[in-house]
């Protein structure tokens, strides 16, 4: 038996290069090698077992001048909701309460505006404030800020703001037209800025391709910082929206999608967002093995239906999953210590052609299954590797 030689410190390491060629091979591989490849990176960072839960309460809902073809919310489109003012303080810290009694770690306050007005911030503080002071994580999505907005939720003990991408950039005009993705992009930096997590995500299913997916995903993952939390939304077809008809994805896909985010932000916590009440639990199952490892919890998201509490707790049970607790969330993306920062493509590669999803890319190497038996045998054994060092246990140095 030859010596023991120390494992590579991280297989998975946070990278801000990725490129499109390199996501979209990883989306291509066999659908159990990607969980695979999925799963080695949720463990890295992560307690596969525990899942992060956040509850949802829409403190101001519809009548939004905005025209975001999903959103239920939109005054441009023709649903049936109705707009309700900016919720009483009171009333939402009930709500957060009973919230914080039921499981939750982290409280979400959304509104259907496109900004916030100076009018509406001191009431956003004091929910901020209070809802803090339960001990719960705080989370708003407000639309757009300016710096000093941000720098105002900061000062009120906000922990998260939710701003999603929602789309590849270069499908963004054909989903909103009334702002620009550039916008999002600049709110982003306010809250970065501010010293705030930032929540940012997107939908699939809202007839985008597997490249367009791909190139979200790069968007997200080469943000400055990544995103602490990236909610993975699944389009609800709402009636009167322009994309209520809009084709159902294969839940593969979906998976499929998880699967890769988890592999470009490793550290971070990924959420099985919007869409659950449409899964089965075989495909909930699915993106936990994924890597997913938050969700919404409660009966409803913003307008529409999320599963019933006790039938989520019954899953949970099933797949012996359990909550995370506020401490644990406190140790995700930037509370873990010398994580690898990988800026730049280093070269030579592993020979996985970017497609093992490890930071090495480019080459002519072994083939995957090569690849992975080597790599299993590497980690059972913890015999020296011959490989690339990035710990794919490739042979290419
Ligand atoms: N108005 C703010 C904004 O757009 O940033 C905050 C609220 S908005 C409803 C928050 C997010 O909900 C959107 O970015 C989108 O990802 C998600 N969302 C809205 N409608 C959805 C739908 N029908 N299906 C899935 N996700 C949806
Ligand atoms: C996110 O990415 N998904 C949540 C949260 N952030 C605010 C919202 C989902 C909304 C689904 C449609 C609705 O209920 O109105
Ligand atoms: Fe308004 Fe947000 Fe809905 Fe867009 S997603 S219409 S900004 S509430």
């Amino acid at each position: 038996m030859s010596a023991v030689s120390p494992l590579p410190d991280r297989r998975f390491p946070i990278r801000h290069d990725w490129t499109r060629a390199e996501v979209e091979a990883v989306f291509d591989l066999p659908f159990t090698e990607l969980l695979h490849r999925a799963g080695c990176a949720h463990r890295e960072h992560f307690d596969p077992t525990e899942v992060q839960v956040s509850t949802l309460l829409s403190v101001k809902t519809g009548g939004c001048p905005e025209d975001c073809a999903y959103c239920p919310q939109s005054a441009h489109h023709g649903t049936s909701l109705a707009a309700s003012k900016l919720m009483d303080v009171d009333a939402v810290v009930e709500q957060a309460r009973q919230a914080k009694a039921d499981g939750a770690s982290r409280f979400c306050m959304g509104a259907a505006w496109r900004s916030p007005k100076p009018r509406d911030m001191p009431k956003v503080v004091a929910m901020v404030r209070a809802v803090k002071a339960l001990g719960l994580e705080t989370c708003v999505t407000l639309g757009m800020l300016d710096a000093g907005q941000a720098r105002e939720l900061k000062d009120a003990g906000l922990d998260y703001y939710n701003h999603n991408l929602d789309t590849d950039p270069e499908y963004y005009g054909q989903i909103i037209h009334t702002r620009t993705v550039q916008d999002r992009f600049d709110t982003l930096t306010h809250v970065r800025d501010a010293g705030m997590k930032t929540c940012c995500g997107g939908i699939v299913g809202m007839g985008e391709t597997r490249r367009q997916r791909a190139s979200l995903l790069v968007t997200l993952a080469n943000l400055p910082r990544h995103p602490e939390s990236v909610p993975i939304n699944q389009l609800v077809p709402v009636a009167g929206t322009p994309l209520a008809n809009a084709p159902a994805l294969d839940p593969f896909e979906f998976v499929r999608t998880v699967a890769v985010a988890r592999i470009l932000m490793p550290a971070s916590m990924v959420r099985l967002s919007a869409g659950r009440a449409a899964m089965s639990d075989e495909m909930q199952a699915l993106c936990f093995a994924a890597g997913a490892n938050s969700i919404f919890h409660g009966e409803k998201l913003l307008t529409t239906g999320n599963p019933d509490p006790g039938y989520d707790s019954a899953l949970f049970q099933r797949l012996g999953l359990r909550p995370m607790s506020v401490e644990n969330v406190k140790s995700s993306l930037s509370d873990i210590p010398g994580l690898t920062i990988v800026r730049e493509n280093s070269g030579g590669g592993c020979g996985g052609g970017g497609s093992c999803g490890c930071s090495e890319g480019g080459g002519t190497g072994p083939t995957l299954a090569e690849t992975t038996r080597k790599r299993e045998l590497a980690q059972l054994s913890r015999e020296p590797e011959d490989g690339c060092g990035c710990g794919c246990g490739c042979e290419h140095g």
